[in-house]
């Protein structure tokens, strides 16, 4: 062989070991894009699962702060579900439904048909109809003003017992302040006229300065004045004059309450004077109607004020306390 053709060997490969070499550097650079493309990818990867972690690790705290406060609430009602439990030891310890009942007596007086029973039945009932009133012999009405739950011990009542003697039993009424065990309130109701039933049933009433009259001598200041004694007044907390029948009368409500008391002034004159005599506490006078409702409210209201104790109110009696003040 000559040497051209050895040279020419050599050159072909020479050149093929070049193109070979080329071809794998190609390989070897193609490789390495595709592992710096699949590192790329990798590192977003695990940029995202970080993402996720730290999302993970948030949620979970605020599950833990919840987790926390559920707890602390569910202490709580264990501890409150205790605390009832012990009541209900306690409470089934103790005698089964104890009531206490604290009762104040008021007595009312007055002649015939002047409203005695009327004015007592507006009280313990609004909607009661005048006409279904019949002339009374003695009737006790009760009325439950106050009642008191206490998380220990009884439940107390409060109760109110208006002892209505009926006009033709007036001395009775009399007897009965000397008899019984205490007097908290007394109501004189006396009225200005004379009442008879109407067309449709409603009792019309006819103003009646005799009976104004007959009712001024009816209450002589002798008489009074045993209502005043010492024993009496003692625990008496009030004694209060109702004037009665103010739809007898015409004119606006500060007309008609003047004019009523002027008619009555005499009655009223004793009543004062034996107060200062006395030392009782509270004298009242209203002027009123159990037919129209004017000061029906007020004087039971004023009742309340004046013989309940101040710490007997439970929140329905205060509510409604509010709203017969709020209406004066
Ligand atoms: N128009 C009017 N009638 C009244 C009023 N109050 C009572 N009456 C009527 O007067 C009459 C007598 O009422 P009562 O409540 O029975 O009188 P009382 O004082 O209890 O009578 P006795 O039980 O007999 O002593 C009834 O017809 C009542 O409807 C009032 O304010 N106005
Ligand atoms: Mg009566």
């Amino acid at each position: 062989m000559s040497s051209i053709t050895t040279l020419s060997v050599v050159s072909s490969m020479l050149s093929a070991a070049v193109v070979g070499l080329g071809l794998q550097l190609l390989r070897t650079v193609r490789a390495y894009q595709s592992m710096e493309s699949s590192l790329q990818h990798k590192q977003l990867e695990s940029a995202s699962t970080r993402n996720q972690v730290s999302d993970a690790e948030r949620r979970l705290g605020e599950l833990q702060r919840s987790l926390d406060v559920a707890q602390e609430e569910r202490r709580k009602v264990e501890s409150e579900q205790q605390q009832l439990l012990r009541q209900i030891e306690t409470l089934k310890q103790q005698p089964r439904n104890e009531m206490v009942r604290r009762v104040y007596n008021i007595v009312t007086v007055g002649v015939s048909q002047c409203g005695k029973t009327a004015l007592t039945l507006k009280w313990a009932n609004p909607l009661f109809r005048l006409r279904d009133v019949m002339p009374t012999q003695f009737v006790k009405y009760e009325r439950t003003v106050s009642r008191q739950f206490a998380k220990v011990g009884p439940i107390v009542e409060h109760v109110f017992e208006i002892r209505d003697w009926g006009g033709e039993h007036m001395s009775n009424a009399f007897i009965e302040l000397f008899t019984l065990e205490s007097v908290n309130g007394m109501l004189i109701v006396v009225d200005l006229g004379t009442t008879e039933g109407g067309p449709d049933g409603r009792p019309v009433v006819c103003f009646s300065p005799e009976r104004v009259k007959q009712q001024i001598e009816a209450f002589p200041e002798a008489t009074l004045r045993l209502c005043f004694n010492e024993r009496i007044v003692s625990h008496c907390k009030t004694f209060t004059l109702f004037i009665n029948k103010s739809d007898a009368l015409s004119g606006d409500l500060a007309q008609i309450e003047a004019q009523a008391l002027e008619l009555y002034a005499p009655l009223i004159n004793i009543l004062r004077k034996l107060q200062r005599e006395s030392g009782m506490v509270d004298i009242e006078i209203l002027v009123g109607s159990a037919s129209s409702g004017h000061n029906t409210q007020n004087l039971f209201a004023h009742f309340i004020e004046k013989i309940l104790p101040p710490d007997a109110y439970d929140p329905t009696l205060l509510q409604m306390m509010h709203t017969v003040s709020v209406a004066a």
